[in-house]
């Protein structure tokens, strides 16, 4: 694989805004859309002042992150680079993929975050030992 391309993939959804306001629809199997059928969906929000989630990856699972409301900074890690985005833009999900080290952070107290996700809940698919993660990945 190519470790100069950013593990940053975001999905940029259509806005479909008008005077009354903005709506955004998630289809699923069209080009430039969610890349994965839709097994569930789970919202983190009123997440306290200071803490941070995650610290983990996923053996297979897949997901887009959606701020719909608010902000908070994720951080993805494949083992080789780490990088660091704001969550800040309704209109656009951020892709993580399978064994990608995921870390949350700085939370605003309005922060909605939306995930959709490729399977069912799992916890056989999570990896929380950063150790266990890097040697999955090298
Ligand atoms: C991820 C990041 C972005 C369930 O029972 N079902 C679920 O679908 C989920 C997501 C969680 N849970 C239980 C497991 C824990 O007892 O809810 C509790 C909180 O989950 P966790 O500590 O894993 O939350 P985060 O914010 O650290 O991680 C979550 C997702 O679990 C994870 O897949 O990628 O958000």
């Amino acid at each position: 694989s190519d470790r100069s391309v950013s593990l940053v993939k975001w999905i940029d959804f259509q806005s479909l805004g008008d005077e009354r306001g903005s709506l955004v629809a998630v289809e699923i199997g069209k080009e430039k859309a969610v890349p994965f059928a839709i097994r569930r969906i789970y919202y983190i929000y009123r997440t306290e002042a200071g803490v941070s989630r995650g610290f983990h990856a996923h053996k297979a699972l897949r997901q887009v992150a959606i701020p719909v409301a608010g902000r908070c900074r994720m951080v993805l890690d494949d083992g080789y680079s780490r990088e660091d985005v704001w969550l800040d833009n309704p209109t656009r999900g951020l892709l993580i993929d399978s064994m990608m080290w995921r870390e949350m952070h700085d939370f605003s107290a309005d922060c909605v975050l939306l995930v959709l996700a490729s399977e069912h809940y799992d916890e056989e698919d999570y990896i929380r030992d950063y150790q266990r993660f890097l040697a999955g990945v090298k």
